[in-house]
C-alpha cells in the first residue's frame, strides 16, 4: 500500500459515505484533514489490516472474502474496519483490491473523536453494525443447516437411504436404555435376503442394487413412524421396533416377509419375475440384556430361519 497524501489535499468528499451521512461536512473535513490517503493496486491484499483502524473506499473497489468463501464487494463510500475500531481487535478479514483503489485511513482515536462529536455518526455506525450482525447471523444459520445436512448424510446408507450401521451403534444403546427405564418392550427383526449372491449372478449387480432399494422401500412403507429400518451390512437389514412385544414383532416380521415376496424389482415383463425373499430373525429385549445380546439373539433366530429353509421368520 502506497501513501499518496492527506485527505485534506485529496479533493475527495465524504458526502456519499453512509457512515457520515447527516454529519456536519465542514467540521468533519477539518477533523479528517490530516488522515492518510493510500493507494492499493489492483489484486493487492489489504496487508496492514492487522491494525485496528477504519478504511473508507474513495475510489476503486475492495473485495472481502468471508469465512464461507463468499465474496462481497466494498465500493466507494463504503467502509471496512468499524468493528475492529470499536473492540480494538485486529481485522482479520481477507480483503484485497479488485481495482486500483484509493483508501482513506482513519485511526481508531480519531474515529472515537468523530463519534463523540456527532450523534448522527454514532447512529449510522449502530445501523451499519446491526446490518452486519444480521448478515453474520444468516450465514451461521445457513452453515448450521449445511452441518445438519452432512450429519444426516453420514447417518444414512447411500444406496438404500436407510439408516446405516454407525447410526445403529449410536441409537440402539439409547433405545435399550429407554426400554429398560420405562419397562416398555423393545423388539428387533434381523433380515437377510435369500440367495442374494445367486440373484446378482443371474440378473447382474445393478439389478441387485435395485432389489436392495426395493427391499428397503418395503420396510419403509410397512413400518410405523416410531420404527426404524437400518441397513446392517450388504444384504442384511435390521428393523427396530420400540414399544413392541415379541408377539407383535412376529406379526410385523410376517407382514414384511409377505410384502417382500410381492416386490417387483424390475418392470420388464419379458423376463421371468425374479423372486425376492428374505429370512427374518425376531428378538425381544429381556430383563438383563444389553444391545449386543439383543442383536445376537436376533442373529441366532435368523440363522435358524435360514436353516429351516429360508423365506420364513423365526423367534
Ligand atoms: P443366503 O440365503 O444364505 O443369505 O445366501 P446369500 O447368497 O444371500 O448370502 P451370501 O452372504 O453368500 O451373499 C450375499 C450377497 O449379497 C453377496 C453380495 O455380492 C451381495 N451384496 C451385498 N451387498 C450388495 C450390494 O450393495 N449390492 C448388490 N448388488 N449386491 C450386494
Ligand atoms: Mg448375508
Ligand atoms: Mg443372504
Amino acid at each position: 500500500m502506497e501513501h499518496i497524501g492527506t485527505f485534506g489535499a485529496s479533493g475527495y468528499s465524504l458526502r456519499d459515505t453512509p457512515l457520515f451521512r447527516d454529519a456536519d461536512e465542514t467540521q468533519l473535513a477539518a477533523v479528517l484533514a490530516n488522515c492518510a490517503v493510500c493507494r492499493l493496486a489492483k489484486g493487492r491484499p489489504l496487508a496492514d489490516s492487522l491494525r485496528a483502524r477504519l478504511y473508507i473506499v474513495l475510489s476503486g473497489a475492495l473485495a472481502e472474502r468471508g469465512a464461507d468463501g463468499a465474496v462481497s464487494q466494498i465500493f466507494p463510500g463504503e467502509s471496512v474496519g468499524e468493528q475492529s475500531v470499536l473492540d480494538e481487535a485486529a481485522n482479520l478479514a481477507d480483503i484485497s483490491a479488485t481495482d486500483d483503489t484509493e483508501l482513506l485511513l482513519i485511526e481508531a482515536d480519531l474515529v472515537w473523536q468523530v463519534i463523540d462529536q456527532s450523534n448522527g455518526v454514532a447512529r449510522n455506525l449502530l445501523r451499519l453494525l446491526s446490518f452486519r450482525i444480521r448478515a453474520a447471523g444468516a450465514l451461521l444459520r445457513r452453515r448450521q443447516k449445511l452441518g445438519e445436512f452432512y450429519r444426516q448424510l453420514s447417518m444414512n446408507d447411500a444406496l438404500t437411504g436407510l439408516y446405516n450401521r454407525a447410526w445403529l451403534n449410536d441409537m440402539l444403546p439409547r433405545l435399550v436404555a429407554t426400554a429398560q427405564r420405562t419397562g416398555a418392550p423393545l423388539s428387533v427383526v434381523m433380515i437377510d435376503l435369500d440367495h442374494f449372491k445367486r440373484f446378482n449372478d443371474t440378473h447382474g449387480h445393478l439389478a441387485g442394487d435395485d432389489a436392495l432399494r426395493s427391499a428397503a422401500g418395503v420396510l419403509n412403507a410397512a413400518l410405523r413412524p416410531l420404527d426404524f429400518a437400518v441397513r446392517y451390512g450388504g444384504e442384511e437389514m435390521v428393523v427396530l421396533l420400540p414399544e413392541t412385544s415379541a408377539r407383535l414383532a412376529a406379526m410385523v416380521a410376517e407382514r414384511l416377509r409377505l410384502r417382500l415376496r410381492q416386490v417387483v424389482v424390475f418392470g420388464d415383463m419379458r423376463l421371468p419375475m425374479p423372486h425376492l425373499t428374505g429370512s427374518f430373525g425376531v428378538a425381544t429385549l429381556g430383563a438383563a440384556m444389553d444391545e449386543l445380546q439383543l442383536l445376537a439373539a436376533a442373529d441366532a433366530a435368523l440363522y435358524r430361519a435360514k436353516q429351516a429353509g429360508r423365506d420364513q421368520i423365526s423367534l
